[in-house]
């Protein structure tokens, strides 16, 4: 590169990310082929409206590229129309709701205490100024089963135009079946957002909420399902609500779309759609019980009393007298990359909760299996309870450093 100073940036960044261990359970790394397409010169290229019917010239190779991410996302997740130009998944669940919404009406999402995302409905943003947003939560922290009847309960009495399903924070699954049978209550639209676990479910590892009867899927591109930084909206069979979805999109609330990101988009998706990717997903669920397990052991509160996902929301203040900011600040130390993160009930601030959140897909990635998961969850264990030890800090140090070395980021996935 010409520009020194962001290629020294650039290198220390590849040197952080090689000598650490990633446990963000919505960061990952991608493929050579994805990065290079995300790095093409589709970057170039202006593309404002869909293929076919563009408001510029030379479309000739985006058109191709665009429907190509859209006929393979829509066959990984068994759907009839797909949206690919979301430049993240805020702008995904702010599309849906601009689609589907009057100004006024309602919205019934997860609490974000107890898993929830910001995009449905903090008060701080945007879509809560215009929509109204209603929330269930889980029925007992320990067990992490949502409370439907009251989720029902709710529904009937406030009427939402979309149920929401869908968290960053949550270990649990949820039973679709029943958030299709109350949004048919109802007359509410469904909407699964599923951010953090769409790799599972191009995988196979968890159930696709389309097989219950889910009307819309919003997600990142870039977290289990390994692709760029991006977002995709997912239609199963309303083309009324597919093209409105699309008006939002563009003009609604995008420009341009991100040519080389979409390009990036159909490596990822034709990644996602080979028997290793299956089993990439299978072995994210393995490697997060393996770490599960060690907590257990260690008597560690875990939110939801475990995890059938990808990631362990753990309770280190109520079990270990740690923050979760003092926590992530001294994992740091040590190599390992993690979030803290506020638990259901948290009686501490967002900026130091009580927990912190961790998962599988980046080390799995790394081709870790059960055996070095359940090493990493000691470790961090060893550290969390000698934070002040700074001779127990460097030899757990030496030795993350050890095991990544051992399992370097791959360049390859099929
Ligand atoms: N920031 C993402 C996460 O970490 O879960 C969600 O948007």
């Amino acid at each position: 590169m010409q520009d020194k100073k962001v290629e020294k940036l650039i290198k220390s960044e590849a040197k952080r990310q090689a000598e650490g261990l990633e446990l963000i359970p919505s960061e990952n790394y991608v493929s050579e082929d994805v990065l290079k397409a995300n790095g093409s010169i589709f970057t170039n290229k202006y593309s404002e409206g869909y293929p076919g019917r563009r408001y510029y010239g030379g479309q000739e190779f985006t058109d191709q590229v665009e429907r190509l991410a859209i006929e393979r996302v829509c066959k990984l997740f068994n759907c009839k129309f797909a949206n690919v130009q979301p430049h993240s998944g805020a702008p995904a669940n702010l599309a849906v709701y601009a689609a589907l919404l009057q100004p006024g009406d309602t919205v019934l999402g997860m609490d974000l205490s107890h898993g929830g995302h910001l995009t449905h409905g903090h008060p701080m943003t945007l879509p809560a100024k215009i929509y109204k947003f209603v929330t269930y939560k889980m029925k007992d922290p320990d067990t992490g089963e949502i409370d439907y009847e009251d989720l029902r309960r709710v529904a009937l009495l406030t009427k939402p135009k979309i149920i929401l399903a869908g968290f960053s924070a949550y270990p649990r699954t949820l039973d679709y079946k029943k958030f299709v049978e109350i949004a048919h209550e109802v007359g509410a639209v469904t909407m699964a957002d599923m951010a953090h676990i769409a790799g599972l479910i191009a995988g196979k590892a968890l159930r696709n909420p389309f097989d219950d009867g889910f009307d819309i899927i919003t997600s990142t591109t870039h977290k289990t399902l390994r692709g760029p930084r991006g977002g995709i909206i997912l239609t199963r069979e309303n083309e009324e609500i597919a093209k409105k979805i699309d008006k939002a999109i563009f003009p609604g609330i995008q420009g341009g779309p991100h040519m080389h990101i979409i390009a990036a988009k159909a490596v990822a998706f034709g990644e996602a759609s080979t028997p290793k990717f299956k089993i990439y997903a299978k072995q994210i669920l393995k490697n997060a019980k393996a770490m599960e397990q060690v907590f257990k052991k260690n008597n560690i509160r875990m939110i939801g009393g475990g995890t059938d996902n990808h990631l362990i929301l753990a309770d280190v203040f109520g079990s270990l007298g740690v923050t979760g900011k003092e926590a992530q600040t001294v994992l740091d130390e040590v190599g390992i990359t993690l979030n803290m993160n506020s638990i259901a009930g948290d009686t501490r601030k967002p900026l130091d909760p009580s927990g912190i959140r961790f998962g599988t897909p980046a080390i799995t990635t790394r081709r870790f299996k059960e055996k070095e998961c359940k090493r990493v969850a000691e470790l961090m264990i060893l550290t969390l309870k000698n934070k002040n030890d700074k001779k127990v800090k460097e030899a757990v140090h030496k030795e993350i450093k050890k095991l990544a070395k051992k399992f370097p980021i791959p360049k390859k996935f099929v």
